[in-house]
């Protein structure tokens, strides 16, 4: 009886904020398996699909396939209440001290590039974080509940302290408490599914648990703990250096393919790709790093690839040797590559309908936020 009360009130606390914030936009199309959860019927509450990406550079293949992808086959595929958020997470992206002017011409052409992926700012709210001042109120908020001692366990900032010699004095708070930012990011707009590569798959854990905690010590259904929707393509390694994940800011550009490369520079990449000296070719990601990041790249960047999985793939490749796997890996992502590009350079050129998407995405993102942050304002004592 509880439980079923909950869901109703969920179920109406959804459709408040779907209305609040403009949503229910007429949209058409049919859905793949793979998010057949998604697809709301007439009983299910209305879905909010919430994800970001820090506007630190040119995003890449491991951006694309990880989570970029995903946010497009979302907004191309959910039911027509479903509502989609996206979000450039700039205040992320300060963790790291970031030359201002780069830092504005990242927000512009990373804004760009989230509409020549194929979002549409009609039927998703693309918006920049820091014209939404909901996130930072609720994460200073969350902040008062958060456990220092589970921040301080999360591997990426274990990562990142390993080899501190100094007793943190270079490590700043920013980038301790960052997991609870992102929880504020996804908690703030009443989320119900965040589609993320799997080295978000812990943070948003983290958002899971405060969202518990704060409801428990509150005594109130305030917030919503999320679902986490990890890729297909779980993690892209780099190519210079296959056990790390492909990355903006490895320093070797090499390691990467940026999504504005051209059709030479991804060859020449995918070329020089870190492989290994085995016979044949097999996906073994533990032996066999390179030749496996390869298959798993090839496998994720085409539906001309009519396997079932990587290893079928492996199979099917049995005859050739590693060059021409590299050159069919090649062309692939070329296939994939190359039309986002030349969106992208068209639209980037176009400053003031960029301006007018970002402003557009900020009030829709404003409307969005309010609810939830009214709830938590009102749980705490706040009014
Ligand atoms: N290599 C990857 N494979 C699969 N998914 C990935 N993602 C990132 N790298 C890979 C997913 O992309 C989304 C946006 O990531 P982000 O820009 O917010 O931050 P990040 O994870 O730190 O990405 P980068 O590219 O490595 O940036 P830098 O170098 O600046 O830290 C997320 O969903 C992420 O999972």
């Amino acid at each position: 009886m509880f439980a079923r009360h909950c869901v109703q009130r969920r179920d109406t606390l959804w459709r408040q904020a779907a209305i609040a914030a403009g949503r229910y936009t007429r949209f058409n199309n049919g859905l793949t398996h793979q998010y057949r959860a998604l697809s709301a019927t007439t009983t299910n509450p209305p879905k909010t699909i919430f994800s970001g990406i820090q506007p630190t550079g040119v995003p890449h293949l491991g951006n694309y396939l990880g989570a970029l992808q995903q946010w497009v086959k979302l907004q191309n595929e959910s039911s027509p209440d479903t509502t989609l958020i996206y979000s450039l997470v700039d205040l992320h992206a300060i963790t790291i001290r970031q030359d201002p002017a780069l830092l504005r011409q990242w927000k512009k052409e990373s804004l760009a590039m989230l509409l020549a992926i194929g979002l549409d700012p009609k039927r998703s709210i693309v918006f920049h974080q820091s014209d939404v001042p909901a996130h930072t109120e609720l994460m200073w908020i969350l902040s008062c509940q958060a456990s220092t001692g589970y921040l301080g366990r999360m591997t990426q900032w274990k990562d990142k302290t390993a080899n501190e010699k100094d007793g943190g004095e270079k490590l700043k708070l920013g980038l301790f408490s960052y997991p609870v930012l992102q929880a504020a990011d996804v908690l703030v707009h009443g989320a119900t599914h965040v589609p993320v590569g799997h080295d978000q798959a812990q943070h948003l854990e983290f958002a899971r648990q405060i969202a518990n905690g704060f409801n428990e010590n509150y005594g109130k259904d305030v917030l919503l703990a999320p679902e986490t929707l990890i890729s297909p393509a779980k993690r892209i390694m780099s190519l210079t250096d296959p056990s790390t994940k492909m990355s903006k800011s490895h320093p070797n550009p090499k390691s990467r393919i940026l999504l504005t490369d051209s059709d030479d520079a991804i060859r020449s990449k995918i070329k020089s790709a870190v492989t290994d000296s085995f016979d044949g070719i097999t996906y073994q990601p533990d032996r066999r790093p390179g030749v496996s990041n390869l298959l798993d790249i090839f496998f994720h960047s085409g539906e001309a690839v009519e396997t079932d999985d990587q290893v079928a793939l492996a199979k099917h490749l049995e005859g050739l040797n590693l060059k021409a796997v590299k050159e069919e890996v090649a062309m692939a992502v070329i296939e994939v590559v190359r039309p986002i590009r030349e969106r992208y350079e068209n639209i980037v050129q176009d400053q003031k309908m960029l301006d007018r998407v970002a402003e557009e995405g900020k009030e829709k993102a404003r409307r969005s936020a309010e609810m939830v942050l009214g709830r938590v304002r009102k749980a705490v004592g706040l009014f």
